[in-house]
């Protein structure tokens, strides 16, 4: 810590996460192959880097790593299993990306992956990143026991998949399919699958290493829940300031789109106060810890997912 205000010392912690987890996901991105693999083609290795390195907030990297350590636990284990959901998020948003769903030009400040190589190329980046991401979680090198393992697996599986990530997005495009508005109670779901899964599951594996108690996984899983709608909220209405300060490109591409959002249901000032409330209850969520842990820098990415900028 740096003895600065909490939002100094959570920046930093955020800063150095991030850095630790581009150190990883270089190293095994790296071109030697692993035991059993042939080789790792050039090019596409390229890519599957160029998807995932140099870029992002690295949040979920961030709260795993931070859940793990707020009970003791730090080392490259914590570090591979960041490095694996990112691997996951990098994924969804180079497949998210493609013109077959966002059909987006830009990710990151940069040219999207299908833009930088080919349509092709991205498809299998995806594929390659959410197939290695489960290499990495399985790889004795993440936890010396197995039972920890396939616990950090299977949770991942369920946060991805089809009741989780994946099963957000069909809703999402679902939703945004239908002609009639979206109740609050359909966008918050559809969030909370789409865009929670992956957050709550970041805080839900930091848990697993520590083997916490059943109580407290519940008020980490409660943070969770709470911090991934109060991110989607604040993503929401990011979106729509940007459109409303400069009608760029996208704004006019989304304009007439009719889009699952809490903006649209329940109206910009509406979206804020929610944004504000779960924020608070994810603060909330901490204060219960049993073991009477002071979360202060998992409570400022709390406030962080609530008043980011980008
Ligand atoms: C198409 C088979 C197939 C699967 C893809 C696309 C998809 C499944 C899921 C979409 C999930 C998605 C893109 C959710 C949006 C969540 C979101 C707000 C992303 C931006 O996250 P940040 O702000 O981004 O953490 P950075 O760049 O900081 O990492």
């Amino acid at each position: 810590m740096t003895g600065g205000t909490l939002a100094e010392d959570f920046q930093q912690r955020l800063t150095q996460i991030a850095e630790a987890t581009e150190k990883t996901l270089d190293h095994l991105l790296g071109p030697s192959p692993l035991p059993g693999e042939t080789l790792r083609p050039p090019r596409f290795l390229e890519a599957m880097r160029y998807a995932s390195l140099g870029g992002g907030k690295r949040l979920r990297p961030f709260l795993l790593v931070e859940t793990a350590r707020l009970f003791g636990i730090e080392g490259e284990g914590v570090l591979r299993a960041a490095s694996a959901l990112e691997m996951i998020h990098c994924y969804s948003l180079v497949h998210d990306d493609l013109p077959a769903l966002d059909n987006d030009d830009l990710r990151r400040g940069r040219p999207t992956t299908h833009k930088a190589y080919d349509e092709a190329t991205a498809i299998l980046v995806g594929d390659g990143l959410l197939t290695y991401a489960f290499d990495v979680l399985a790889d004795p090198a993440t936890h010396k026991d197995p039972a920890i393992r396939i616990e950090l697996v299977l949770a991942l599986a369920r946060a991805a998949g089809v009741g989780g990530m994946v099963g957000g997005q069909v809703l999402d495009i679902e939703a945004e399919q239908a002609k009639t508005p979206h109740t609050a109670e359909a966008v918050i779901e559809l969030q909370s699958m789409k865009t929670g899964a992956l957050l709550h599951y970041a805080v839900i594996a930091g848990a697993i290493f520590a083997g916490v108690s059943k109580q407290t996984r519940e008020a980490l899983s409660a943070y969770g829940q709470a911090l991934g709608a109060a991110f989607q909220v604040a993503d929401d209405i990011l979106d729509v300031e940007a459109d409303t300060e400069a009608l760029g490109k996208k704004a006019g591409k989304d304009a007439d789109r009719n889009k699952a959002t809490l903006v649209a249901s329940l109206g910009l000032e509406a979206a804020r106060k929610r944004r504000d409330t779960l924020s608070a209850e994810a603060i909330a969520a901490l204060d219960s810890f049993p073991e009477g842990r002071e979360a202060h820098i998992l409570k400022e990415a709390a406030r962080f997912a609530a008043t980011r900028k980008n």
